[in-house]
């Protein structure tokens, strides 16, 4: 499996499948998830709906897909990162549980290429620095015979820098 890192917008990104950090409703939000419903349309909200429909709310670390709307990536992987309460074990795991479940998920419909945001990391205040680890661990960790790429897709300059280390690019 291959990893990549690109600073910018997830929704511009040509994979297969994008990862969104929503949250349990699963109804859209701020962030990425405001801006993934935005540039995909209204097609994603409506299967989240019928989502909601059919199994409730998303627990955090969890994962669901959608069809991606408008966007150029074939599936939106919906997974609900941890709030950030200082309880680093357990968040930690959550937030791992984040990338395995999406990705595991990501397998399973055959999915080669794969772009991830960095879930919590925004309004849900997970420490930058531990989750990349947290994210970067996780997929290396993940050996897939169908996944053959993984960007991280990174918005700030801080997560771009503290990537970039982890993944040892030259900065
Ligand atoms: N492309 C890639 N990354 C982005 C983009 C983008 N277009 N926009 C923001 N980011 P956040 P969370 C980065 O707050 O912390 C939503 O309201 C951003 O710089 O989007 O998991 C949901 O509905 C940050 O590094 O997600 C939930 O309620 C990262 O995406 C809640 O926020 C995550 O920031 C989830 O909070």
């Amino acid at each position: 499996m291959k990893i990549e890192l690109i600073k910018g917008d997830i929704t511009k990104i040509h994979v297969d499948a994008i990862v969104n950090a929503a949250n349990s409703s699963l109804l859209g939000g701020g962030g990425v998830d405001g801006a993934i419903h935005r540039a995909g349309g209204p097609q994603i909200l409506e299967e989240c709906r019928m989502i909601r429909n059919r199994q409730g709310k998303c627990k955090t670390g969890e994962a669901v897909v959608t069809n991606a709307g408008n966007l150029p990536a074939k599936y939106v992987i919906h997974t609900v990162g941890p709030v950030w309460n200082g309880n680093e074990e357990k968040e930690s795991k959550l937030l791992a549980n984040c990338y395995y479940n999406s990705l595991k998920l990501a397998e399973s419909l055959g999915v080669k290429t794969i772009a991830f945001p960095n879930i919590s990391t925004g309004v849900y205040r997970f420490p930058k620095e531990l989750a990349g680890k947290i994210a970067v661990d996780e997929v290396i960790k993940f050996h897939s015979d169908i996944i053959e790429k993984v960007i991280f897709v990174c918005f700030d300059d801080e997560n771009e820098l503290i990537y970039k280390k982890l993944l040892d690019l030259n900065p």
